[in-house]
C-alpha cells in the first residue's frame, strides 16, 4: 500500500537525488574535520544563516541540547516557552545531562513570549537564584500552530537577552518554512541569536541531520560538546550530502507545502463537526479540533484513516495536528479530505 503521512514532515524520505549525491558523496573522517561534504554543509549552512561556523549534529534534539550545553553550565537557568519542543519532547535532556533549570513562561498563541514575562523571569544575583544565562524561542513555533516569529520581533528579544548579558538560541528546526511563509532571509531571522538550530530532516526531505550554527568561538566549544553526546561521525558525509541537496534544492518549494496546508485547511473547515485552529495554517501545519459533538473522535478517525492507508496523529481524543510535505500532493489532500468526510458522516 502507498501511505499517506500526515503525522510529521519528519517522515519524509530522501528524493532521488538526494539518493544520488549520497551514493557518491566525497567522504573523509569528520572527527578529525577531514570529511569534505560535511565541510561544505556546514559553511554553506552558516553563509545561509549569516553566522560564522555551522556543526553537523545527528538531530534536532542533540543540536538542541549541544547549543544549551555549550551556552550553559549545571546550575543555570533557560527562559523558554511553556509549549517549545525543548521543554516538552526533548526528554529533559537539559536536566538529565546538563543540569540546566528550565524556567517556562507561557508561549502565546503567535509563539512569541511576552518581554515582560522574560524580564520578570531574569534572576537578580542572589545566592538563592540559579543563573539566568540563556532565553530560547523557536522558529517556526510547533505546538503554537507552525507559526513563524518575525525578525522584528526576535531583534527585540536579542536587544532584551543583550541588556541583561544573556544568550539567545533560536530552535530553527523549520527556520526555512519561517523565512518563506514571511518572505525574508533566513539570515534576517536569526541575526539576532548567538545560535540557532536548524533540521534538514523535516520539511527538507533529508533523511538525517540538523545543523548548529553561531560564531567560531561558539562552534569550537560546541564540537566538544557533540563529541561528549557520541555525536562525533565519521564517514557522514554520506548523510551530509542529502542535507547540501536539501539546502540548495528544497527550500524555495516549501512554498507549495504551505500552499496546500492552506487548501487542506478550507477544505477540512467545510466539514461540520471540525474546528480550524487557525484562520489560515501559517506554513505546513493544520491543527484541528473535533467538536463536543462531533460524530468520531480523534484517535478513532485516525485508525479508520489507517486502514484507508493515511497515517495520522491524534494529539488527544478532540485535536490532530496534519503536516504537508513534499510526498503529499493534491490527490493525497483529495483522499485526506474525503476520508474525514465519511469519517464524519459527511457522505
Ligand atoms: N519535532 C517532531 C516531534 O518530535 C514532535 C515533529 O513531528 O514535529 N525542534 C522542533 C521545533 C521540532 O519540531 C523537532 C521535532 C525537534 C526540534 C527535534 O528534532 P529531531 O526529531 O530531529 O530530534
Amino acid at each position: 500500500m502507498e501511505w499517506i503521512d500526515l503525522r510529521s514532515d519528519t517522515v519524509t524520505l530522501p528524493t532521488p537525488e538526494m539518493r544520488q549525491a549520497m551514493a557518491y558523496a566525497e567522504l573523509g573522517d569528520d572527527v578529525f574535520g577531514e570529511d569534505p561534504t560535511v565541510n561544505r554543509l556546514e559553511t554553506q549552512m552558516a553563509e545561509r544563516l549569516g553566522k560564522q561556523a555551522g556543526l553537523f549534529v545527528p538531530s534536532g534534539t542533540m543540536g538542541n541540547l549541544t547549543a544549551l550545553l555549550t551556552h550553559c553550565g549545571r546550575g543555570d537557568e533557560v527562559i523558554l516557552g511553556d509549549l517549545s519542543h525543548t521543554f516538552l519532547f526533548e526528554a529533559g535532556g537539559m536536566s538529565a545531562l546538563g543540569g540546566i533549570h528550565p524556567f517556562t513562561i507561557p508561549n502565546q498563541s503567535d509563539g512569541t513570549l511576552r518581554f515582560n514575562d522574560i524580564e520578570s523571569a531574569i534572576r537578580a544575583d542572589n545566592p538563592h537564584f540559579p543563573i539566568s544565562r540563556l532565553i530560547c524561542l523557536e522558529n517556526t513555533h510547533n505546538r503554537c500552530g507552525g507559526v513563524p516569529i518575525t525578525s522584528e520581533y526576535t531583534r527585540k528579544v536579542g536587544d532584551l537577552a543583550r541588556r541583561y548579558s544573556l544568550k539567545l538560541h533560536i530552535d530553527g528546526a523549520r527556520i526555512f518554512n519561517a523565512a518563506v511563509a514571511l518572505n525574508v532571509p533566513a539570515a534576517e531571522l536569526a541575526a539576532p541569536a548567538d545560535s540557532v538550530m536548524i533540521c534538514l530532516s523535516k520539511a527538507l526531505c533529508a533523511p538525517v541531520g540538523s545543523v548548529v550554527c553561531g560564531d567560531s568561538d561558539f562552534i569550537q566549544r560546541a564540537r566538544r560538546v557533540r563529541k561528549q553526546l557520541g555525536g562525533g561521525m565519521r564517514q557522514a558525509g554520506v548523510i551530509a550530502a542529502a542535507g547540501i541537496v536539501a539546502l540548495e534544492n528544497m527550500v524555495d518549494r516549501l512554498a507549495e507545502d504551505h500552499k496546500r496546508a492552506g487548501i487542506l485547511a478550507e477544505r477540512l473547515r467545510e466539514i461540520p463537526g471540525l474546528i480550524l485552529e487557525a484562520e489560515r495554517p501559517p506554513t505546513n501545519m493544520v491543527y484541528v479540533q473535533f467538536a463536543e459533538d462531533a460524530p468520531i473522535s480523534a484517535p478513532e478517525l485516525a485508525q479508520m484513516c489507517s486502514e484507508k492507508g493515511i497515517k495520522l496523529s491524534a494529539l488527544g481524543p478532540r485535536r490532530m495536528r496534519l503536516v504537508v510535505h513534499f510526498w503529499i500532493d493534491d490527490q493525497a489532500i483529495d483522499k485526506v479530505v474525503r476520508a474525514f468526510e465519511q469519517g464524519l458522516k459527511l457522505d
